[in-house]
């Protein structure tokens, strides 16, 4: 059985319960309790950081160091009212598969003594995902099958990439027939220009309008 009361003053306050079964009543149970102005567990973590990584169907981490309050638990509580257990001496927490934006989403602790503290709601950075350029196909390698593999959509409508910057391997922000021709340069001849590839995973340090679902094969 549950009794909810809400808009209790701030202060001291005593309620009473008397249970009733036919003619026959109980004593009365009488609970003191005090509603505080602020929670004690006003600092249960310092230093809160987010990131959130759109790649894997969006991902978010969240990293703190000790406040000055210890807690014995803890909550990650997702906008659409799912909800993740901090364990006690954690000092972060990831949610997987979160969406392709950033979440609402709210973290709280819980002492020893039944406090809550307030809802923290940290502000994350957005992680450029890892990716290989000129991997055009995703297998993991630049080889001429990633050009072939570009042409194939971009002229015969073939099946298309997953991640733009992957085949933007000149990395001028699109994807066309000079892709191709940078990624079989590279391959056969070893030419390295324009962007330096150089077979190792990196995220794009350029900005441009290209997006897709990418991440490091290797
Ligand atoms: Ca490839
Ligand atoms: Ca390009």
């Amino acid at each position: 059985n549950e009794y909810q009361a809400e808009d209790i003053a701030v202060g001291d306050h005593v309620f009473g319960l008397r249970g009733q079964s036919g003619d026959l009543v109980s004593e009365l149970v009488t609970v003191f309790f005090t509603v505080r102005a602020s929670t004690p567990l006003s600092e249960p973590v310092a230093g809160i950081s987010c990131s959130y990584f759109p790649s894997g169907g969006g991902t978010i981490e969240v990293t703190w160091s000790e406040g000055a309050d210890s807690w014995t638990s803890g909550t990650l509580e997702l906008g659409d009212g799912e909800s993740l257990e901090i364990q006690r001496g954690a000092t972060s927490i990831a949610a997987e598969g979160v969406g392709l934006e950033v979440p609402e989403f709210a973290i709280y602790f819980l002492d020893a003594e039944g406090y809550y503290s307030d809802r923290i709601v940290p502000v994350c950075s957005l992680q450029s995902a890892l990716f290989l350029r000129g991997d055009c196909n995703s297998d993991g390698a630049v080889s001429v099958s990633d050009a072939i593999f570009q042409l194939n959509h971009l002229y015969l409508g073939r099946e298309r990439w997953y991640c733009d910057d992957a085949c933007d391997a000149n990395d001028d922000g699109r994807t066309n027939l000079s892709d191709a021709i940078t990624i079989i340069g590279y391959v056969f001849l070893g030419q390295i220009e324009p962007i330096g590839m150089d077979r190792t995973c990196r995220p794009d340090e350029t900005e441009d309008f290209l997006g897709g679902i990418c991440e490091c094969p290797l």
